[in-house]
């Protein structure tokens, strides 16, 4: 009697920007064990392994089914050799050594509790590692010197490593609204981040801020800001201006997927009544990003701000591989388009100087 061959059971698009990802999936433990891998490579600044285990774990959520071989997988995009290891692991032992030991080291924890602080980054905290800072206590024990973000970070720690709840992003988004709508009546507010994604719970509450007329948007950010501050409503803030259009690399070629827009790294505080605080306190602290864009680039910066981050990367990836298109949370352009006017330009240029002939367009229109 032949053994009927297992084929893989699944077929998934090979960018996550192409899927269809619900909150609730069938393979939490295989995700959950490439997450903290991806995020202990994020810890040690290895991008190239996060990203590789971030998109193999998108693939797992992505399935219709709960995976009971590795056999079902086969095919799949984005499943290296590592992931594959460590998923059959999962499959067979109901966890991986490796998992395991990341999840123990003394090293992961002490990232971990440490970038946790708002205002530090893996570099801070790796340093602090070697000087032999491990937690909290010894970072507030040592005489290190901390900057006001890392500060306000350290002071508020608890409230700021709490969930916020979809009643608390509520609860603000109608405070921003206040600010918005007094101060400047037709100017807009959108939730943004993962509670647009419909996720009962964040990190932080993210808004983009906006208004109809394009222009109209310049001061909105100082205006509100200060009014949010003279209400008591601030705790910490650090405001950035727009460098779109002064930026080194110009408008239309951010270096990176840091966008340019003028944003407030705020911490709020929120009091009862706008929020339940903990046991025995009459407020709590929230992490607010507060984002404003001319109305002329609002669609992109929505589509940009929304999140996950590895769909906004994936969706860039898929746009610059599959469509030749360069999309930020500035601009989406057709970079074959954007060739092709360069190209123009020169020719324009060497013509009118009579030095040169003409060079050909590289992509015909
Ligand atoms: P969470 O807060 O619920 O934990 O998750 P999130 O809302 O998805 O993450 P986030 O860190 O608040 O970021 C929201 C989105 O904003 C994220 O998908 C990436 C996007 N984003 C930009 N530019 C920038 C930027 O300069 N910094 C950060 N942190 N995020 C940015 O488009
Ligand atoms: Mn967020
Ligand atoms: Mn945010």
């Amino acid at each position: 009697e032949e053994k009927e061959e297992e084929t893989c059971s699944f077929t998934v698009p090979n960018y996550a920007c192409q899927r269809r990802t619900q909150l609730h999936h069938h393979n939490p433990s295989l995700s959950d064990a490439l997450t903290l891998l991806a995020e202990n490579a994020e810890l040690n600044e290895d991008d190239g392994r996060a990203v590789a285990f971030r998109r193999a774990a998108a693939v797992l959520k992505a399935l219709p089914a709960e995976v009971t071989s590795v056999s079902q997988l086969k095919g799949l995009p984005c499943l290296g050799e590592h992931s594959l290891r460590v998923i059959k692991d999962v499959l067979k032992d109901g966890s991986c050594s490796e998992v395991e030991t990341t999840k123990h080291s003394q090293r992961f924890n002490a990232l971990k509790v440490l970038t946790g602080i708002f205002g530090v980054g893996v570099k801070t905290a790796d340093r602090w590692i070697r000087d032999g800072i491990f937690n909290l206590q010894q970072l507030r024990e040592s005489q290190t010197t901390l900057n006001r973000a890392q500060q306000a970070g350290l002071d508020h720690y608890e409230d700021l490593n709490q969930p916020v709840t979809r009643a608390d992003a509520d609860s603000i988004t109608e405070i921003v609204q206040e600010a918005v709508s007094s101060l400047f009546p037709g100017a807009q507010v959108t939730l943004t981040g993962g509670f647009r994604r419909g996720k009962m719970t964040g990190h932080d509450v993210d808004f983009l801020l906006t208004h109809p007329e394009e222009g109209r948007e310049e001061g909105l950010m100082d205006k509100v800001v200060s009014w949010l501050d003279s209400q008591g409503l601030l705790l910490y803030q650090k405001t950035s201006r727009n460098s779109y259009l002064e930026s080194r690399d110009g408008p239309g070629r951010p270096s990176s997927n840091m966008d340019r827009f003028e944003r407030c790294f705020a911490i709020f505080k929120l009091s009862r009544g706008q929020t339940s605080p903990p046991a025995g306190h009459q407020w709590r602290a929230v992490r607010v990003d507060l984002v404003v864009t001319p109305i002329s680039q609002f669609a992109f910066a929505l589509l940009g701000w929304t999140g996950s981050k590895l769909f906004e990367r994936e969706l860039r990836r898929w746009a610059g591989h599959e469509k030749a298109m360069s999309l930020s949370s500035h601009a989406l352009f057709d970079k074959t388009q954007v060739i092709n006017t360069l190209f123009r330009e020169i020719n324009m240029w060497n013509c009118s100087n009579h030095t040169r002939s003409p060079v050909s367009e590289a992509i015909p229109e």
